[in-house]
């Protein structure tokens, strides 16, 4: 359901979650790489809104923005991020590895593109069980090019899967722009209905233009006509270190003032003002979550690491 409220608390958890997250990793508390989610929000928030509960998702290796608009447990993914025993993964699997079935989080891989073929086969699990879930699968701009990307589409087509495939287009696969990896020719609609999938565009910017396009989308693909939905947004932060600035010089059109412009949660804040929502209740909010996320934090560094027995637990090797 469209509720722009809980969509903007949602959203502001994220946001807060990943600003904490970064003074985490600038403190050298987080073993492994991290990619933040910042500026992309509207996107999960807008798709997850128009899932139902028993649909399930799977990410990337920028994925935490998509496990906690699913409606996931801010607790454990940061136990997980700190690598503490009460992660997800029982801290092994770090941030881009995140997996919390029982939430209807199926997983996520930072192999690039490898996530819609694990997603087409949930999505044909749904399908035999004759349910009425569908399967989401977040993957980026870059990972949109891997091989994996065509092969599940046709299998998709062909075998009629429940299957939404979000293409975050932010414009860089790390700091490779879009314009130099694709011919000027290059339509991402025409090659995505040429395999028979259905295929619209989004601004990820936008919360409800993300919803509406998602919840348009979803119809057909609850009756197995799977689809993509791309939506270009932009990334605040660079690819994979808790920075704002430009200082990598990659950027040289939309740099951070330009973005902050666009960013999606002052495009919502100022549609709910207009809709007569007062700033100070908003501003609430945001000191409200801010305070939730950092006592949530402060609980998972003081929590255990796993018993080095639990070391070969789970290795198939
Ligand atoms: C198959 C593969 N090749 C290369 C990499 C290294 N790599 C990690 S993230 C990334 C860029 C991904 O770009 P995109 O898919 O657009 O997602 P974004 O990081 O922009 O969200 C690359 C090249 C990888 N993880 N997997
Ligand atoms: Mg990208």
């Amino acid at each position: 359901m469209k509720n722009r409220i809980e969509a903007f608390k949602r959203m502001v958890l994220l946001r807060i979650a990943e600003e904490e997250i970064a003074k985490l990793f600038l403190r050298d508390k987080i073993m492994s790489f991290v990619h933040f989610y910042v500026g992309q929000e509207a996107v999960a928030v807008g798709v997850s809104n128009a899932l139902n509960p028993n649909d399930r998702a799977l990410g990337n290796h920028r994925s935490h923005g998509h496990y906690l608009a699913k409606g996931g447990n801010l607790r454990r993914m940061i136990c997980e991020i700190l690598g503490k025993a009460e992660g997800f993964a029982g801290g092994k699997g770090g941030s881009m590895h995140m997996i919390a079935r029982e939430e209807g989080f199926t997983g996520s891989t930072p192999i690039l593109g490898s996530i819609t073929s694990i997603a087409a086969g949930s999505a044909f699990a749904q399908k035999q069980a004759q349910s009425q879930d569908v399967t989401v699968a977040y993957i980026g701009d870059g990972a949109s090019e891997e091989g994996g990307f065509y092969e599940t589409l046709n299998l998709a087509a062909l075998f009629k899967l429940p299957l939404l495939i979000i293409v975050e287009n932010n414009l860089y696969a790390v700091n490779s722009k879009l314009d130099d990896r694709r011919s000027v020719n290059y339509r991402a609609g025409d090659i995505i209905r040429g395999f028979g999938v259905a295929y619209a565009n989004a601004d990820g910017n936008d919360f409800d233009d993300v919803f509406d396009k998602a919840k348009e989308l979803l119809v057909n693909v609850r009756q197995g006509h799977p689809a993509v939905l791309e939506c270009v947004v932009y990334r605040h932060m660079a690819h994979s270190a808790p920075i704002f600035d430009d200082a990598q010089g990659y950027r040289d059109v939309d740099i951070f003032e330009k973005r902050l412009e666009q960013d999606c949660l002052k495009k919502l804040k100022e549609r709910l003002m207009t809709e007569g929502v007062n700033e100070e209740s908003l501003s609430e909010v945001i000191a409200e979550t801010r305070a939730f996320v950092i006592n949530e934090i402060e609980y998972a560094l003081s929590a255990p690491f796993p018993d080095p027995k639990e070391l070969h637990k789970d290795l198939y090797a």
